[in-house]
């Protein structure tokens, strides 16, 4: 057994930005859990920080490029679970573009109430700035991102992710962020959306073939109330057994419920991004790097996204 000294340069990795803390004992020798003596010097400490991606839970132990070290553990690539990634970066045009392998583009266009139609007439959302780059800002009238239908929106287990800045409420909408919608009708229920109230409080709604088996949709209000004007990064998982909220990386809410998502019709809509695709509930404010997974997240992995990308 070989013990590296850990002396006083320990201290000074006592806390980096990915929450490495050094537990350093002055006298056993130890470095404590996060950092190491890498360069094999004892006279300048541990001097390693094992939490980052050039260094993962070991000396040299390096990330690839779109990996994120996870708990300073583990190498984790978040595009894994990705049905499709929207990070609004394109400065002009219609095009939307999602930056994963999914290839879910979509369109900036003028939703309409009670029809199918998202027409992209130059009166959509328009580019601004956004929490990471550029940003979508929508009017709260007519504004949305269009995704046209893809079986890959029909995911039995989901992850729903983004940053919100929130304008306030306008007309009494209930204003939605992430939107995939059964059918046009004024009845219409979601498959699953992620909706802001004219209060600011977040509500969730997931059709799902519970343990009745009668796909009743699951409307849950979290606790959480968005002030307007500041982003917000919001993660609405569901692995079958609870609809969990995270605000900011950390989980505030959640909903045990037994089941998985349904999808009763074979082919459908697409999915609405900031407006819902067949009834027109649009929403006011900038939207950022909004994300959809083909499963649950964990909280590690919920926090590591968050960290990523505040
Ligand atoms: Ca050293
Ligand atoms: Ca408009
Ligand atoms: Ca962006």
């Amino acid at each position: 057994m070989h013990y590296f000294y850990c002396l006083s340069l320990c201290l000074a990795i006592v806390m980096s930005a990915s929450g490495c803390v050094v537990e350093t004992r002055v006298g056993d020798g130890s470095c404590g859990g996060c950092a190491a003596d890498c360069d094999h010097d004892e006279t300048n400490g541990c001097e390693t920080d094992l939490s980052t991606v050039e260094n993962c839970g070991a000396c040299r132990h390096a990330c690839s490029a779109r990996e994120i070290c996870l708990a300073g553990t583990t190498c984790w690539n978040p595009d894994d679970a990705l049905i499709g990634a929207w990070t609004f970066e394109e400065a002009s045009g219609s095009a939307v573009s999602d930056v994963s392998l999914g290839a879910l583009d979509g369109n900036v266009c003028s939703f309409q109430t009670d029809t199918a139609m998202c027409t992209d007439d130059g009166n959509g959302p328009i580019r601004g700035s956004g929490h990471n780059g550029r940003g979508l800002i929508f009017d709260g009238v007519d504004d949305g991102v269009f995704v046209p239908f893809s079986s890959t929106l029909h995911p039995t287990f989901i992850s729903m992710e983004a940053w919100i800045n929130w304008s306030g409420n306008l007309a009494d909408w209930q204003q939605r962020v992430i939107e995939h919608t059964r059918a046009a009708s004024s009845s219409t229920v979601s498959n699953y959306s992620m909706t802001i109230t004219p209060e600011g409080g977040v509500q969730v709604e997931m059709r799902l073939h519970d343990v009745e088996g009668d796909g009743a949709v699951e409307k849950f209000e979290t606790r959480i109330v968005l002030n307007a004007f500041e982003w917000t990064h919001l993660i609405v998982t569901y692995d079958g057994q609870r609809i969990v909220v995270y605000k900011d990386g950390t989980k505030v809410d959640d909903h045990a419920v037994l089941g998985q998502l349904l999808y009763p019709e074979t082919t459908s809509s697409g999915l609405g991004i900031g407006n819902q695709t067949n009834r027109n509930r649009p929403f006011y404010g900038t939207l950022d790097d909004v994300r959809i997974y083909n499963r649950a997240l964990t909280a590690i992995e919920v926090a590591a996204r968050y960290n990523f990308t505040r």
